[in-house]
């Protein structure tokens, strides 16, 4: 007999002695208000229903629960608080099962691991990604994992947050059973029936020991230790990592409720730091990327075969996206010799897998069976949509889509992965200028997540929506852009490194500018990056708008005297820095010392030093003034989307937002300051964005316009 009582987002069912408690709040089960309240009322009424024996814990749709609503942070915080609701959970008198069929995350687990037995289904996923958000789990998750998991294993899992397979979950011991099937209600009632038939009694995850006696302690104290000390790189500037081996530590040393009440001020700590609200934006913001204008009246175009044309690098990292993605690739060379390269190209990324020891001989062969190399164009005539990789050249390229418009069939999109060039002059070349779109991909394009989305004047909406599904079939982070010569990134790139020339003409030297950016996050500043590139490109770019150069603004020509030399970076041995014997680490060249002191003794520049901050406030003034340009004539959709641009394909570190979310963090108003006092040695440079004296003129902030 079944009885019934509904909360909003928990409901409760009784059947056969068991309340079975849906967790329902669409899309994925998160802990909000609603359902932590509504769990509270389910463990009263089953402890009050002596017709109760058990509390069978399900989420309702794909998800188990995916952890505490993330929109609640940086609100004021609603009762009952999660810790509260765990502890309530654990400490039922009835025993209570957590049945996952789908991911259990964060608090999710946080609230599975409160209960006294778990059960997963082989679709489960677990994880504690908090860390991700600039936090720890702060319900009782830094305590109860390291009691079911062991400590080393429950900081990997935290520090990581990496999600595990219910397979690994019960290897680890976060599960007791694993079952087969997709009805966690079905499975959940038939082992809650199990356990009582077997008399099992309530087990609380608190009352298990991490370490029972000082060598175990010592032992896991180490273990914690080196895990710590493995990780310190890829946590390097993050605040939360710390405070979780702290918890951990207290885990291992600690009674329960004194890890606890560690635990919950720790958790406030993290949750008031900038770096939760870089994060939760970032997290937000790469989702919002995808909600587009042309999503209101289009459906994308069919997708099952697509053809790149070129297999240089671009092209062959192109090629390897897709067929991991499981699109058969015609992939279209010149000649002969051109189409080999290419094939080389491809099966090189391929090769490198398998002596690393991740991919099969095997794999590799499945996957190369979908690559059809050829130099005709005829070969792409029946593709679906075809990417233009060849070189950055607009009238090579021109010449490409004529030829495309000639073979392809009706309807196929003709995309140009372009970084910089006129994208509505190259689909003019065709007679069908609604089909053509850009597709800027960052090389390594098989590794790096960003696509930039470039929108010509006369594509057609379902064209934008058609790449938009390749982005998400090829697992990158798509931005809609629009066209101008850079597009979002390299147009704001080509400013803010134009700040770094002066500042090494001014004084700073490039190895100090690298230095400070390096400290703000970056994994490597803007020397380094034209080294890793090759100087060459940028060296072109700048040759190819020398012409358009407005005679009166201030040009250093450091970079070009050091290309002049045939010095591009690794590839050549030296660039900004010197790479002896193939060296990937550059040492300071004090050659490039001598070359920047005689271009500013040319110019008769006064030098002067400059802090690591002062390096900082000029160089993010500009990428934010040039961002808020790039939004204000519609080229990003939002601010977010260039925060996104930036986060996935430029290095900017995660935990600031990226860039316009942490001008709104600094303050708009401070910004703008900055850039009327820089305006006093260079008014032409630092024009202050019309939208910036706008939103300060109006004590608003970018995210306001994200909302919009
Ligand atoms: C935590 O738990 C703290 C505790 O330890 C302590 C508390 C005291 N909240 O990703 P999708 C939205 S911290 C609110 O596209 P998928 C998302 O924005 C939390 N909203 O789907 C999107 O909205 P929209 C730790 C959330 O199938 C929609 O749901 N947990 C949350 O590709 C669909 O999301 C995490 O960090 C949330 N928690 O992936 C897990 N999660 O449709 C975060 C999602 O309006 N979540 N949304 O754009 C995920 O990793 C993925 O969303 C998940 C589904 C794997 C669950």
């Amino acid at each position: 007999m079944l009885t019934e009582s509904s909360a909003p987002a928990v409901v409760t069912a009784v059947q056969e002695n068991v309340m079975v408690v849906r967790i329902d709040n669409p899309p994925v089960n998160a802990l909000s208000q609603a359902v932590r309240a509504g769990l509270l009322a389910a463990l009263e009424q089953a402890e009050q229903d002596p017709a109760v024996t058990a509390v069978l814990l399900v989420g309702q749709g794909k998800t188990f629960i995916a952890g505490a609503d993330i929109r609640e942070f940086g609100k004021p915080p609603q009762a009952p608080a999660l810790p509260d609701v765990c502890n309530r959970i654990e400490a039922s008198r009835k025993i209570v099962i957590a049945a996952i069929h789908g991911a259990a995350l964060g608090g999710g687990l946080e609230v599975a691991m409160a209960a006294h037995y778990r059960l997963a289904l082989p679709m489960a996923k677990f994880g504690l990604p908090e860390v991700n958000l600039g936090l720890l789990p702060g319900a009782g998750g830094t305590q109860r994992a390291p009691r079911l998991m062991g400590a080393a294993a429950a900081a990997d899992l935290m520090l990581s947050g990496k999600h595990i397979s219910a397979k690994a979950a019960q290897a680890a011991g976060l599960v007791d059973q694993l079952e087969q099937g997709e009805d966690p209600t079905a499975a959940g009632l038939a082992y809650a029936k199990a356990l009582l038939a077997q008399g099992a009694a309530v087990r609380r995850t608190r009352d298990f020991t991490v370490a029972s006696d000082a060598t175990q302690k010592a032992a896991a104290l180490a273990e914690l230790d080196a895990l710590a000390a493995a990780t310190a790189k890829k946590t390097r500037g993050l605040f939360s990592p710390a405070k979780i081996i702290e918890c951990v530590r207290a885990a291992i040393e600690l009674p329960f409720d004194q890890g606890l009440a560690l635990e919950r001020s720790l958790f406030v700590e993290c949750l008031s730091s900038p770096q939760r609200e870089g994060l939760v934006h970032a997290f937000f913001a790469e989702r919002e990327t995808t909600k587009i204008p042309e999503l209101q009246s289009a459906k994308p175009r069919a997708l099952s075969r697509i053809a790149i044309i070129g297999g240089g690098t671009m092209g062959a990292g192109i090629a390897v996206a897709a067929l991991d993605a499981g699109l058969p690739v015609v992939m279209v060379e010149r000649d002969e010799a051109s189409i080999q390269r290419g094939q080389a190209n491809v099966e090189k990324v391929y090769d490198g897998l398998i002596a690393k020891g991740r991919l099969t001989p095997e794999a590799k062969a499945a996957t190369m069976a979908r690559y059809t190399p050829s130099t005709s164009y005829e070969a792409i005539a029946d593709v679906d949509l075809v990417i233009e990789a060849v070189f950055e050249d607009l009238e090579v390229k021109k010449a490409v889509f004529v030829e495309l418009d000639r073979v392809c069939k009706a309807g196929a999109v003709l995309a140009t992965n372009t970084s910089y060039l006129d994208i509505d002059a190259i689909a003019a070349a065709t007679k069908r200028p609604q089909d053509v779109i850009g597709l800027h991909f960052f090389s390594p394009a098989n590794i790096m997540k960003l696509l930039e989305i470039v929108v010509p004047a006369k594509v057609s909406p379902d064209v934008v929506v058609t790449a938009f599904e390749l982005a998400k079939r090829l697992k990158k982070v798509p931005v809609r852009a629009g066209v101008c010569d850079g597009f979002i990134g390299n147009r704001i790139l080509a400013v803010y490194k134009q700040v770094a020339d002066f500042l090494v003409e001014d004084g700073a030297s490039p190895y100090e500018v690298d230095e400070a950016v390096r400290q703000f996050g970056y994994p490597m500043g803007p020397f380094q990056v034209t080294d890793l590139a090759g100087g060459d490109i940028g060296w072109a770019t700048r040759k190819r708008r020398a012409a358009t150069r407005d005679p009166q603004a201030r040009y250093v020509e450091i970079a070009d005297r050091i290309c002049e030399r045939g010095w591009f970076g690794q590839k050549t041995g030296r660039g900004w820095y010197l790479y002896p014997e193939g060296a990937r680490v550059g040492q300071p060249d004090p050659e490039v010392l001598a070359i920047v002191d005689a271009e500013r003794q040319k110019k008769g520049i006064k030098t002067r030093s400059f802090s690591a901050d002062e390096i900082m406030r000029r160089y993010m003034a500009a990428m934010v003034n040039e961002g808020a340009k790039v939004v204000a004539e519609g080229i990003a959709l939002r601010p977010l989307d260039v925060d996104v641009t930036f986060l996935y394909g430029y290095g900017f570190p995660r935990w600031r937002g990226g860039p316009m979310q942490w001008a709104d963090m600094v303050g708009l108003d401070k910004l703008l300051a900055d850039i009327e006092e820089f305006a006093k040695e260079d008014a032409l440079f630092w024009q202050p964005a019309p939208l910036l004296k706008q939103l300060v003129a109006e004590g608003k902030n970018f995210s306001s316009l994200n909302r919009a």
